[in-house]
C-alpha cells in the first residue's frame, strides 16, 4: 500500500460506525455559516465538486478565514477530534512495516492540521488534474473518502499529463500524501455511481476531506 515514495494507501481506515458519525458532522457544517459551495476559477469556470472548509476557507488559490467568495461570514473551528484523527491517520500510513521511508517515521507526533476541504461529488461531479500548493508548508495532505467509490489519478510532479496511476478509492479508505508525493499532480476523473457500502451513512454520492497544514496564522 506504499504506492509511491510518501504516498500511502490505508483501504478501510474508517470503520463503518466512524463513516456514518463522520457523515453526520458533515451535515451540520453543510448547515454551518458557510454553504456547500462550488467554487468558480478566475477563468470563469465552476466546478462541479463543492466545497465546505473548516479552520480556514479556500478559495482559488488562496486560504482566508472568511468566505469572502461566498457569503462573507467567518468559517467554523477546525474541530480538536480531527486534529487528532489526522495524527493517527499518519501514524497509520507512514508506519515502518509498510516501508516507508526513514524520514517520514514520527512525523504524525508534530502533524497538527488547521483547514480541512470537505468535498462532496454528487452526480456527474469530477475534478481536474492539479497539484495543492496554496498552502505555506510542505505537511502531508490527510485524505478520507466516504460513500461511492472514485477513480483517483495519481500524477507526476512536473505536469498534468502521463505518466500517471489510476486507483479506486473506496468509502473508509485513507490516503497520505507527503514527502516526494506532497506536490504531485492528481484528481478525480470520475465517480462511480451506487458504489457505497451499506451503512456509511452516505446514500449517494462522495464525500472526500483533506486536513491540511496552511502555515498560516
Ligand atoms: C478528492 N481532493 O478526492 C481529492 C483527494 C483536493 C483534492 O484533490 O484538492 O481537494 S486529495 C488528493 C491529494 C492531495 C494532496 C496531494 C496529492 C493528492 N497527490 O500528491 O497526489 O476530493
Ligand atoms: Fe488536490
Amino acid at each position: 500500500r506504499l504506492v509511491r515514495p510518501g504516498a500511502v494507501h490505508v483501504p478501510g481506515w474508517l470503520t463503518l460506525e466512524q463513516q456514518r458519525w463522520i457523515v453526520g458532522r458533515f451535515g451540520e457544517w453543510t448547515q454551518g455559516p458557510v454553504p456547500l459551495r462550488a467554487a468558480t476559477l478566475p477563468g470563469g469556470h465552476q466546478m462541479s465538486v463543492r466545497t465546505v472548509c473548516l479552520g480556514w476557507h479556500w478559495q482559488p488559490y488562496r486560504y482566508s478565514r472568511t468566505a469572502t467568495d461566498v457569503n462573507g461570514l467567518p468559517v467554523l473551528d477546525f474541530p480538536e477530534w480531527m486534529v487528532r484523527l489526522g495524527k493517527q491517520a499518519v501514524a497509520a500510513a507512514y508506519s515502518p512495516d509498510l516501508g516507508v521511508d526513514e524520514s517520514l517515521i514520527g512525523l504524525s507526533r508534530d502533524y497538527a492540521p488547521d483547514a480541512a476541504l470537505v468535498n462532496y461529488y454528487g452526480d456527474g461531479a469530477a475534478m481536474g488534474m492539479h497539484q495543492d500548493k496554496d498552502e505555506h508548508s510542505n505537511a502531508p495532505v490527510v485524505s478520507l473518502s466516504i460513500g461511492d467509490t472514485c477513480i483517483f489519478r495519481f500524477g507526476n510532479t512536473e505536469s498534468r499529463t502521463k505518466p500517471y496511476t489510476d486507483l479506486e478509492l473506496r468509502s473508509g479508505d485513507l490516503f497520505v500524501f507527503g514527502g516526494p508525493s506532497r506536490f504531485a499532480y492528481h484528481g478525480i476523473p470520475k465517480v462511480l455511481p451506487d458504489t457505497a457500502p451499506e451503512g456509511c451513512g452516505l446514500d449517494r454520492g462522495r464525500i472526500n476531506i483533506t486536513m491540511r497544514v496552511t502555515g498560516l496564522s
